[in-house]
């Protein structure tokens, strides 16, 4: 079996997507996600004109080499736009492989290690009283674990923080909004938020929120320490993560949980934050990460480490990461939880999936490969539209972290 056909679709039902799709000479074809949010095009010709004329002839079966020969052969290594491709090369060869072997991904990985695969939604209001209404919603649908976000007292706009509440969208201009940042206002309003969420809905919920790299590590501390009487499961991104010794000062001070890796792109970008148990949780995602294979090696370490997955599951990650990253949650020993930020409409009429929510389960489709399809027909019928994410800047107009 040669490949024939290496084609770059990109669509943009409500958001913008980037799909490959790898056709066989036997008609047998597979798809991968290759969506790097507010940098779709960069992808997209990396795999057009660099990844897709050397691809052409191979054997789709050597998934383990082809992930080298572009890893290796580039040259130039890592990187969000270089892993982004291979991801999407990689993601599509595991499609092959299962439809081939008649077998749902999951079960050439090793086979089912739970019964679902557990995953927390996002609630996020302006005021404490919006958030608490979310929050009861999720769980009303039957979620376990939900993440909380609020508007800060003082500010105009929070990243996170929208109108609509199922499908929000942050990349939301073609140039970036800017939104003002104070950390002082942040850090005396959250554990106020945790207060009131926990006194509502008892201790066993799963409570998250994500700090989406904005502090410093001593007030990341700060901030864990005084979220330590409501029990997060974990604080998110407390810190950009370049460097990754930022986060022995953060443990140091504090028993909240840490969870880091959502723009993380290879093991290298968290093989010291896992080896010397510096997080608990490592949220890299098939897409972004270099697909099932090397995220299977990333959490393959961590489980070494008892650091758990916690794979990034944002409405920019596909149906097809999505689908993805279901069979890896639901075969890896070393499961954590599974963000799940639910696509709209549109993008699920785009990318037809066997995947499905049931009482705060997430299951994979049980069709052979990954159980997702694109309407290549309806997927012409959304053109590409520019959308970047947000920046924030302090109070005096300094350009901050996120
Ligand atoms: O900022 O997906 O945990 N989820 C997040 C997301 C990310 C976006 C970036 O593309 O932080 O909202
Ligand atoms: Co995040």
């Amino acid at each position: 079996m040669n490949i024939v056909d290496v084609r770059v679709i990109v669509t943009c039902p409500d958001r913008n997507f980037v799909t490959v799709k790898i056709v066989t000479d036997e008609g047998v074809y597979g798809l991968g996600d290759a969506t790097l949010n507010g940098r779709e095009l960069a992808v997209a010709s990396y795999l057009r004109d660099h990844v897709a004329p050397v691809l052409i002839g191979r054997d789709p079966s050597r998934i383990e080499d082809t992930w080298q020969y572009l890893y290796k052969g580039a040259y130039w290594r890592r990187g969000p736009v270089t892993m982004s491709a291979i991801a999407a090369v990689d993601t599509a060869l595991w499609d092959i492989l299962g439809k081939v072997a008649g077998l749902p991904v999951y079960k050439l990985l090793g086979g089912r290690s739970r019964e679902g695969v557990t995953v927390y939604g996002h609630a996020n209001g302006e005021t404490v009283d919006d958030v608490l209404v979310e929050v009861a919603r999720y769980v009303e649908m039957g979620y376990r674990a939900v993440r909380v976000q609020t508007g800060v007292p003082g500010l105009a706009s929070t990243y996170g923080v929208s109108h609509d509440k199922m499908f929000y969208e942050p990349a939301d201009a073609a140039v970036p909004t800017e939104n003002v940042w104070s950390t002082e206002r942040y850090l005396a309003h959250v554990p106020s938020v945790f207060a009131r969420v926990r006194a509502e809905f008892g201790p066993t919920l799963r409570l998250l929120h994500d700090v989406h790299h904005r502090l410093t590590p001593i007030e990341a501390a700060r901030l864990g320490k005084s979220l330590e009487p409501y029990a997060l499961t974990w604080m998110e991104d407390p810190v950009p993560a370049e460097l990754q010794d930022g986060f022995r000062l953060i443990r140091q001070h504090t028993t909240t949980p840490i969870a880091v890796g959502e723009v993380f792109n290879t093991i290298w970008d968290c093989e010291r934050l896992i080896r010397e148990q510096l997080i608990d949780y490592i949220r890299t995602t098939v897409v972004h990460a270099g697909g099932i294979s090397h995220l299977r090696r990333i959490f393959d370490l961590a489980a070494l480490h008892h650091v758990r997955s916690g794979s990034h599951g944002a409405t920019d990650l596909s149906p097809v990461c999505m689908a993805a990253a279901l069979h890896l949650d639901v075969a890896i020993p070393n499961f954590g939880l599974q963000e799940y930020m639910r696509h709209t409409e549109a993008t699920d009429a785009v990318f037809p999936h066997g995947y499905h929510y049931a009482g705060g389960y997430l299951h994979p489709a049980e069709t052979p490969g990954l159980g997702v399809d694109i309407d290549e027909e309806l997927a012409a019928q959304y053109p590409y539209r520019p959308a970047s994410l947000p920046l924030n800047r302090l109070e005096d107009g300094t350009v901050h972290s996120w």
